[in-house]
């Protein structure tokens, strides 16, 4: 519990036995609950992911949403937070993403990697697709969003319901964000993390996941 309200954190993982274990070991120990939704990995994850007492969900269908909106269907939190099992968010910002939540009483934060600062952490040509990602967003939906593309969020679990996410795959990160941000009565922020580089193999494809989330995004907002 923090400050009243029940903590639930969403892991997705596709082989991320060297990262999952970090992050767990960094979380706070007031999450209540801890959720690693395992797509088939071939290696540890889950042994790992159990030895720290998460409860972990397996999803045989691959995707990065698809994972996330199993995740959520189990989900008992009052709040949710999500990140990466590559240990490329920072657990320890999870204590002060509550603290500018609960003070700021909003309903969606978005942990923005930017600017980095761990030269290591994302490469130019990153950098650049998640800036015309993030410009492509704000002009749609005419809000200034400086990350769409972030995968560390915390939100009230309550907001899930009305929202309409279909994407099963990386787009799912920039469509909960829209959804937040169509939502009336959501209110929605950012605030600055400490992004580093991650452990393990990247499951981002960069062109193919970069132009397929600006066709998705163009797609939602026009269909
Ligand atoms: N369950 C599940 N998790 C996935 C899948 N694809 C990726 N992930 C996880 O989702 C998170 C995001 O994937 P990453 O490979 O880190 O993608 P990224 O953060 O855009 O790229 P990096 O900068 O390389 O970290 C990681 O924890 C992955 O293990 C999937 O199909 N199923
Ligand atoms: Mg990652």
């Amino acid at each position: 519990m923090y400050k009243g309200q029940r903590i639930t954190v969403i892991i997705p993982c596709l082989n991320e036995e060297q990262g999952v274990e970090q992050v767990l070991r960094r979380l706070p120990d007031f999450v209540d609950e801890t959720i690693v939704v395992d797509n088939g990995s071939t290696d540890r994850t889950s042994e790992v992911a159990r030895s720290f007492g998460a409860q972990v969900i397996r999803e045989d269908v691959r995707g990065y949403g698809r994972s996330y909106k199993t995740g959520f269907a189990s989900a008992t939190g009052d709040l949710i937070i999500t990140l990466d099992g590559d240990h490329s968010y920072p657990p320890d910002a999870i204590s002060y993403l509550l603290e500018a939540f609960l003070h700021l009483d909003i309903d969606f934060l978005n942990a923005s990697r930017f600017p980095v600062r761990d030269p290591k952490a994302m490469s130019f040509i990153n950098k650049l697709g998640n800036l015309i990602l993030s410009l492509a967003v704000s002009v749609l939906y005419f809000r200034w969003v400086r990350d769409s593309q972030s995968g560390m969020w915390v939100f009230r679990r309550s907001i899930l319901k009305g929202m309409k996410l279909t994407s099963d795959g990386m787009a799912f990160s920039e469509e909960i964000k829209v959804e937040a941000l169509k939502k009336h009565g959501v209110r929605f922020a950012e605030i600055s993390i400490m992004y580093t580089s991650r452990l393990g193999e990247t499951k981002l494809n960069l062109w193919r996941d970069g132009f397929y989330n600006l066709w998705f995004i163009l797609k939602k907002r026009f269909s």
